[in-house]
C-alpha cells in the first residue's frame, strides 16, 4: 500500500435523506471505528454491525458500519463504511469526529485514485466510474458500465501486448548490429504493425458517439420567427419549458434542456427566431443563437411548413449536420415543400416525432460503428492518446517498409506503445492523473 494516511468523506450528497453514508480508507480506518462506535461486537470483516456512534458528550446516532479488510475494498486499503440517518447536522458531527480521531477530508475523486494506484483498477476503469456517475441514458450507463468492468482496458492491453511483441523483435536485430531485418520477419512485423493499426482505428470510430453519450449531442433549435422552434422544444421536452406565442420575437435567450432520445443524451438548445430587427435585446438572442449555431453538433432547421418556402434559406439544409423539420402542416403542406425531404411536423397535433427521433438516431448512429454492437466508447483523452498511437504505427511502419534502421524503427514503437499505455495508466504521470481525478466528486 502507498498511502500511510486515512481519508474520510461524505459519500452522501449534503441534504435531508432517509441514510447519510461516510467511509474511510486507509491503514487507520478500522481504528477508528473501534473508538466511536459502541456495538455488540468488534467489527469483523465483510459483516455489517448495528451499535451506535459516540463522541465525548455521548451518542450521536444509531448506525450500520461495515469494514472491508485490505486488499479485499475499494480502494484496496481497509475501508470502513459508516450509514446513519441523513440529516445534514448529523452528518457534520460524525464527519467532525472522525477528522477529530485522525482521519484526513479526502479530496475529489481521492478513493478511486487509491483504487487506481492500489491496483484495484486501470485507468479506464476509473474514468468509467465517473461516467457512471454522470450518466443520464440507458445507453450512457451501459457504455460506462462495460468500461467499468474492465472491457476496454483489456483490449488495450492486448494492443499493448502485440506491441510489444513487435519491438521485441526489432529490438533483437539492434542488438546483433551486423544483421539486418530479413525480408521474411520484416514481412510478417508489417502484418503485425497493420494489425494495431486496425485496432487503434477500431478505437478511434467510437470517438464520436462516446462524446455524445458523456456530453450529449448538441442540438440548436433554429429558424425564423414564429415558425414553432419553442413549441418543438416543449413537445420534445414533454412539457412548456419555453414560452409560446403568436407573437413573432417572443425567445429571446437561449433555452437547454436535455432530453434522451432512444438512449441519446441530447441536449436541445432553443433560439430567437432569425430576423432584422431594431429591438436591442431581440438582436443580442439573435447574436447568441449564431453563437450557438457555431457549437452545435446538430442543427434542427425549423421552418413553416404551410407558407412558402422563402428566397433565403438560413442553413446549408442539405448539410449532415442539418435536419429540416417542416413545421406547421396541419394547416396544409405548401406545394412549395412537396419535393422537399424535411420532415413533416406539426407541434400542435404531435405529428412527426417518431419520425424526427429516429433522423437523430440516424445521425448519431449511422455512420461507422454502432454503439450497440459496440462494448467501448472512447472518451477525449483516450481519443488523444490513440492518436499520438496512430501517427507513430504509420511511421513505423513506413519505417520498415522501407528498411530503415531497426533503432528507428524502435522509438517509433515505443512511442506508440506508451501512447497506448497512458489511455489505462500505465504511465507515472501525476498530471494525467490529477487531471482526471479532480473531475470526480468527493467521496468517490
Ligand atoms: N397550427 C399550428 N400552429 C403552431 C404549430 N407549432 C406552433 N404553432 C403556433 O405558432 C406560434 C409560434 O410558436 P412558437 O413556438 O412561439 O414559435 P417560435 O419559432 O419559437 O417563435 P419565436 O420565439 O418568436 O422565434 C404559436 O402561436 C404556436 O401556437 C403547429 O404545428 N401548428
Ligand atoms: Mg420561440
Amino acid at each position: 500500500m502507498i498511502y500511510n494516511d486515512t481519508i474520510a468523506a461524505i459519500s452522501t450528497p449534503i441534504g435531508e435523506g432517509a441514510l447519510g453514508v461516510i467511509r474511510l480508507s486507509g491503514p487507520q480506518a478500522l481504528e477508528i471505528l473501534k473508538v466511536t462506535f459502541h456495538g455488540a461486537a468488534a467489527p469483523q470483516p465483510r459483516r455489517v454491525h448495528y451499535g451506535e456512534v459516540h463522541d465525548q458528550s455521548g451518542k450521536l446516532d444509531s448506525v450500520l458500519v461495515t469494514y472491508f479488510q485490505a486488499p479485499k475494498s475499494y480502494t484496496g486499503e481497509d475501508v470502513v463504511e459508516v450509514s446513519f440517518h441523513g440529516g445534514i447536522l448529523l452528518t457534520q458531527r460524525i464527519f467532525q469526529l472522525f477528522l477529530q480521531m485522525g482521519a484526513r477530508a479526502a479530496g475529489p475523486g481521492e478513493f478511486t485514485q487509491r483504487a487506481f494506484l492500489n491496483g484495484k483498477m486501470d485507468l479506464t476503469q476509473a474514468e468509467g466510474v465517473l461516467d457512471l456517475i454522470k450518466a443520464q441514458t440507458d445507453l450512457a450507463l451501459r457504455a460506462a458500465n462495460e468500461q467499468l468492468s474492465g472491457r476496454l482496458g483489456q483490449s488495450l492491453i492486448e494492443l499493448r501486448e502485440k506491441l510489444l511483441t513487435i519491438l521485441a523483435h526489432v529490438e533483437a536485430y539492434i542488438d546483433f548490429p551486423d544483421d539486418e531485418i530479413d525480408p521474411e520477419t520484416g514481412q510478417l512485423l508489417i502484418e503485425r504493425v497493420e494489425q494495431c493499426q486496425t485496432q487503434v482505428e477500431r478505437l478511434l470510430s467510437t470517438a464520436e458517439q462516446g462524446r455524445v453519450l458523456r456530453h450529449g449531442l448538441r442540438t440548436v433549435i433554429f429558424g425564423a420567427p414564429n415558425v414553432g422552434k419553442s413549441s418543438l422544444l416543449n413537445l420534445l421536452l414533454g412539457y412548456d419549458r419555453a414560452i409560446v406565442s403568436a407573437f413573432p420575437g417572443t425567445t429571446r435567450d437561449t433555452i437547454e434542456e436535455v432530453i434522451n432520445v432512444r438512449g441519446i443524451p441530447v441536449r436541445l438548445i432553443d433560439t430567437a427566431g432569425i430576423r432584422e430587427s431594431n429591438d436591442q435585446l431581440e438582436n443580442e438572442g439573435i447574436r447568441r443563437m449564431y453563437w450557438q449555431l457555431g457549437q452545435a453538433d446538430l442543427l434542427l432547421c425549423v421552418v413553416d411548413g404551410s407558407q412558402p418556402a422563402p428566397d433565403q434559406q438560413f442553413a446549408d439544409v442539405g448539410s449532415a449536420k442539418t435536419l429540416l423539420v417542416l413545421n406547421k402542416i396541419d394547416l396544409g403542406l405548401h406545394p412549395d415543400w412537396t419535393n422537399s425531404p424535411g420532415i413533416r411536423f406539426s407541434c400542435t397535433e404531435q405529428m412527426g416525432k417518431e419520425e424526427l427521433n429516429a433522423a437523430i438516431w440516424t445521425k448519431v448512429m449511422g455512420g461507422g460503428v454502432r454503439l450497440e454492437d459496440m462494448h467501448v466508447a472512447i472518451n477525449a483523452r483516450h481519443q488523444q492518446c490513440l492518436m499520438e498511437a496512430r501517427v507513430a504505427l504509420k511511421e513505423a511502419l513506413s519505417s520498415l517498409k522501407e528498411d530503415v534502421s531497426p533503432e528507428f524503427i524502435s522509438i517509433e514503437l515505443r512511442t506508440a506503445l506508451d501512447a497506448v499505455g497512458e489511455v489505462v495508466g500505465k504511465v507515472d504521470a501525476e498530471e494525467v492523473l490529477g487531471k482526471i481525478f479532480s473531475q470526480f466528486c468527493i467521496g468517490k
